[in-house]
């Protein structure tokens, strides 16, 4: 008889990851707690609750799949809901499947220590707690962890200072303010639209312009709805199969954006302007993120957008990026962030040209100027992917901390689990497919295949489960060979752990392909778990992790390859 304390598995975060695993794991019989250091589920879109937050990937495919009277039953109201309807849609995922029996709330988990002789982990948490369980599960999310810049005079500011990832519950009401927002990444564009509209002066400080894409969101009629639902299981299976594991995108046009006539590319590029968001351009062409060139001419045509959107043509050449090719750093979704720059109330400053000298009490001096305001936000990211399993002393055989493993960048094997930390699973870890794809699909996945392990592990009556040592630096070279194919190696994003001082400069996603990902993550389960150690013993990973990707490139790309 287990005690309290004991589980099969703790499970730290209860977003999408650590929710569905919750509810995996307790149909599966095993025994599990969830760990979760906010007050209630939702993790992302608990915290982001700044004006504007909402999903980039459609709401319907931006969802769990994995219980078909939910996505049945739950209604959707927007093409990309706003975070209060997310957060309500995994409130009741929480309710239906009566998970927060097992969840605690307001705990941040502060240690994870291997224990080689019980082969059992012990995770012990900021109130105290001490929980023993044979697996330790890290849902903690590769965009939770915020960057508090290291700007100086920060805490000098007199006005209040807002973080768009830690926003406060009860909202911020900015009217009659003058407002100073720092960062041009997904929050700012999706925030700054509201914040112009209430506050009396809002200046935004742009040190990265970067390409955004009018979101047209909209209202979604009962018939479209009905019609989406109808075909769930349709949508879902596009989802599998497509490199970014979404169900919505529009299909890849089958030329080389390189090879088309000018007519036709400006054509096609209308045509998913039209649809806009990720679902308009991500896959688009099947050179867009291979080829420089092909790159640089979607680049030409949203710099003309921007001319066009932008009436003051200075403010407009400011706005338009340069220095990375589009994709290399996320792609914005907006609702009327161009526009912004038309209202009289709204300023941009150019930080390539005047960088912030400090804050003071009463503002932001440049290098040129006070701007003067009486609130800041921070719409400055995260220290993303690496960020949250940093804070934890996670602590494996020979009694190295994951982050001393990872000082010089992290090492997985398919960004799953670490090598000398058994039976400790990162869902969506990076050298795995997460950020690049609809975030939902690869925590199913992930959390699928953990608990498939679980499973055999339990009829095999094994206890301990890890990467061998090769099967690291195989998949990281993989991961490399991916990366290099593309121009996003060249990008200083959040990607590369660029935004952060003196983060490596990896590339941490799996770049490719989600199902290629998964189809080596089936590959190796249906070896016998290959690459992986079950009680000390295990093949080596025989895969051929290259041609496992390359099978999947679309035919007009190897074809240019091949000629080139
Ligand atoms: P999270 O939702 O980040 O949850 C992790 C949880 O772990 C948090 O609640 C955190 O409090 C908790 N936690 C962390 N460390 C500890 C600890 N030590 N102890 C206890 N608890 C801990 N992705 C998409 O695919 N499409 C989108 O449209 C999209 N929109 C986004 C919009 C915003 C504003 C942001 C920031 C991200 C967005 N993402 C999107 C990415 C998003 O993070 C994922 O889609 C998804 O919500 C991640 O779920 P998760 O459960 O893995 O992690
Ligand atoms: O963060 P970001 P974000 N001084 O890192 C700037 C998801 N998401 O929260 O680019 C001055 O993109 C920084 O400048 P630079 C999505 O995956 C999705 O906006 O480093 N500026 C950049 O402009 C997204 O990619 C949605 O030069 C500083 C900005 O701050 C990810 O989350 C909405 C600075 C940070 O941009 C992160 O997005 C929101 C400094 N010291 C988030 N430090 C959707 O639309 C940083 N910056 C669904």
């Amino acid at each position: 008889m287990m005690s309290d304390r004991e589980y099969d598995a703790i499970i730290v975060g209860a977003g999408f990851a650590g929710l569905y695993m919750l509810h995996k794991l307790r149909g599966l019989g095993f025994t599990a707690r969830v760990i979760e250091a906010a007050d209630d589920v939702g993790g992302t879109w608990y915290w982001n609750r700044y004006p504007g937050a909402r999903c980039d990937i459609e709401s319907f495919d931006y969802s769990y799949s994995f219980d078909e009277d939910l996505q049945q039953e739950w209604e959707w109201s927007e093409r990309y809901a706003p975070q209060p309807e997310i957060l309500r849609y995994l409130q009741h995922v929480a309710e239906r499947f009566d998970l927060r029996r097992d969840i605690q709330f307001e705990t941040r988990v502060e240690r994870a220590s291997w224990n080689d002789d019980t082969k059992r982990w012990t995770i012990t948490t900021d109130a105290g707690d001490s929980f023993s369980a044979q697996y330790c599960i890290m849902g903690t999310g590769c965009l939770s962890s915020f960057n508090r810049p290291d700007i100086a005079g920060l805490d000098d500011f007199a006005g209040r200072v807002y973080l768009t990832g830690h926003w406060p519950h009860e909202g911020v009401d900015f009217t009659g303010q003058r407002v100073a927002v720092i960062g041009t990444g997904s929050s700012a564009v999706q925030s700054t639209p509201i914040i112009a509209e209430q506050a009396d002066q809002l200046t935004i400080f742009q040190r990265t312009p970067n390409y955004v894409v009018p979101a047209h969101n909209y209202e979604v009629p009962a018939e479209e709805a009905q019609a989406i639902k109808q075909s769930y299981a349709e949508l879902r299976a596009t989802a599998q199969e497509s490199s970014v594991g979404s169900g919505r995108t529009l299909p890849r046009t089958p030329v080389l954006a390189t090879k088309l006539d000018e007519d036709t590319f400006q054509a096609d590029m209308e045509r998913r302007w039209a649809v806009g968001g990720l679902v308009g351009f991500v896959g688009a062409y099947a050179d867009l993120i291979m080829d420089p060139a092909a790159a640089q001419r979607v680049e030409a045509f949203f710099a003309d957008k921007i001319r066009e959107r932008v009436k003051d043509p200075e403010t407009a050449e400011k706005l338009i990026p340069s220095g990375h090719h589009i994709m290399s750093k996320r792609l914005c979704v907006d609702t009327g962030y161009y526009e912004n720059f038309n209202r009289d109330n709204v300023e941009l400053v150019d930080l390539k040209a005047t960088p912030i000298d400090r804050i003071e009490a009463g503002g932001v001096r440049t290098s040129e100027h006070l701007y003067e305001a009486d609130a800041l936000v921070l719409a400055t990211g995260f220290d993303a992917m690496t960020g949250a399993l940093d804070k934890i002393e996670i602590r494996g055989k020979g009694n190295q901390t994951l982050a001393e493993k990872w000082e010089s960048g992290p090492i997985t094997f398919l960004g799953l689990m670490s090598a000398g930390y058994p039976n400790l699973f990162l869902v969506t870890g990076p050298g795995s497919p997460s950020v690049l794809t609809n975030m939902v699909s690869s925590i199913e996945q992930h959390v699928d295949y953990i608990a498939g392990i679980m499973s055999m592990m339990r009829e095999r009556g094994a206890q301990e489960f890890e990467p061998l040592p090769a099967s690291e630096p195989a998949w990281i070279t993989h991961n490399n060979t991916a990366a290099e194919m593309t121009t996003y190696m060249q990008a200083n994003s959040w990607y590369m752990g660029a935004n952060i001082p003196g983060k490596p400069s990896i590339f941490m996603p799996y770049i490719g392909g989600f199902p290629a990902y998964r189809n080596i993550c089936d590959e190796i389960a249906d070896k016998g778990y290959c690459g992986f150690a079950i009680d000390g013993e295990g093949q080596p990973c025989d895969i051929d992790l290259d041609d496992h990707m390359m099978r999947l490139m679309p035919e007009e790309l190897i074809e240019a390859m091949e000629a080139a």
